[in-house]
């Protein structure tokens, strides 16, 4: 949690939001009961999260379930909005108020939930899940990115600059996790003298400690058909920077998908957070791929200094062999990690990563 004060006026200005949101919550849950009682609402059935809309979620039925489907989006506007792009669906899709009592829900959630009388409906339940992608958000609050996952999909591109220590940290969110990690260099019609030597030495570094290695370009074509093929009949979710070029590879997989997307800022190269929610799409061979909102950082307050040391592969026989048991693997005389740097079964550029990420975790 933040060590930050706030002063009496900000910690009272808190309160009443605090206040404010608990009433409009309990508002909403009346209307629920209420819908509930008046029997307005249809059976209990099984759906999936495929969006996030604050406390609204979209739920898509299970297809054996619905007999009913959407018309075609065939020529209809760009549009982040799953009602506008109706293509990547299969079963019918409900915007879904949650109950307060139920556990944040995330796009790959399963969930019993009823349908209501307008295209609307409650969840009432979330089932068991495979796994969560989480993050703390920017307040330290632990928040799931997206669930039920076999692959992240860590993308990054010459442009904006990629930073290898962001990369490292989606590694170790996922290495702690149990869901496999894998790197794609996007954009790769943009390599040049400049920028190649020290991408390529990124994707060598990764590629020689085990991880899949995957580039792509939306532009000239490079790589699709391979990275389609891992994505095929896996539920796959892509994360990164902003303006890496996510939401650009959705729309190129999957035909008909027509997400928005963001110019990188003229001054700064950076992206501009043009995706703000989760979204799941279904692959046509099967399989489903989420598109996330980039993210300038990724706080690993949630996890301590020995999961953040599982996190990097490469280290595997060599944690517990330091002389001390409590060697911090800087300076001390016997540290089986600093032989492993010597060595070169550990690379500099890791290991410096390492490090910064055990001294961020008391930043908060
Ligand atoms: N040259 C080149 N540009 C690309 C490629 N893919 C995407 N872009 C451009 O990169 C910019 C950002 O693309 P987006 O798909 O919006 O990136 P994003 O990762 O979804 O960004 P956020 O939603 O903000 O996280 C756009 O101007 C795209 O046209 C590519 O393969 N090559
Ligand atoms: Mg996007
Ligand atoms: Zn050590």
């Amino acid at each position: 949690m933040s060590k930050r004060k706030l002063n009496r006026r900000q910690q009272w200005r808190v309160e009443k939001i605090q206040k404010e949101r608990a009433s409009r919550v309990s508002r909403k849950d009346n209307e629920i009961d209420e819908k509930l009682s008046a029997g307005e609402l249809g059976v209990e059935q099984e759906g999936q999260i495929i969006a996030h809309y604050g406390r609204q979620v979209d739920v898509e039925s299970m297809p054996s379930m619905e007999t009913e489907s959407r018309p075609s989006a065939e020529g209809e506007p760009a549009s982040d909005d799953p009602v506008n792009s109706t293509t990547r669906t299969k079963g019918k899709v409900n915007r879904c108020y949650m109950r307060a009592n139920i556990d944040a829900l995330v796009t790959g959630d399963k969930v019993v939930w009823r349908s209501g009388p307008d295209g609307d409906g409650i969840v009432v339940a979330r089932l068991d899940r495979k796994n969560a992608l989480m993050r703390p958000d920017t307040r330290g609050q632990l928040k799931p990115v997206a669930a039920n996952i076999d692959y992240i999909v860590i993308v990054f591109a010459p442009e904006p600059y990629a930073h290898a220590n962001l990369i490292d940290r989606y590694i170790v969110a996922a290495e702690n996790t149990g869901i496999e990690p894998v790197l794609l260099l996007n954009k790769t019609d943009l390599l040049n003298a400049d920028n190649a030597p020290r991408l390529l030495e990124m994707a060598e570094r990764y590629q020689a400690i085990g991880y899949k290695v995957l580039t792509a370009s939306t532009v000239d074509d490079d790589g699709l058909s391979v990275l389609q093929s891992l994505l095929d009949n896996r539920v796959s979710v892509f994360v990164g920077q902003s303006g890496v070029g996510k939401s650009s590879l959705v729309n190129t997989l999957l035909p008909g998908i027509n997400l928005r997307v963001g110019e990188l800022s003229e001054q700064t190269r950076k992206g501009m957070h043009t995706t703000t929610t989760a979204m799941l799409f279904h692959l046509p061979n099967g399989g489903d791929l989420i598109d996330s909102p980039g993210i300038r950082e990724f706080g690993l307050w949630h996890i301590d200094e020995r999961q953040v040391a599982e996190g990097f592969r490469e280290f595997d026989g060599l944690l517990g062999a330091c002389k001390f048991r409590d060697c911090s693997h800087r300076q001390e005389p016997g540290c089986a990690l600093r032989e492993g740097l010597e060595a070169g079964k550990i690379s500099p550029e890791r290991f410096d990563s390492y490090h910064r990420i055990i001294a961020s975790l008391d930043e908060f």
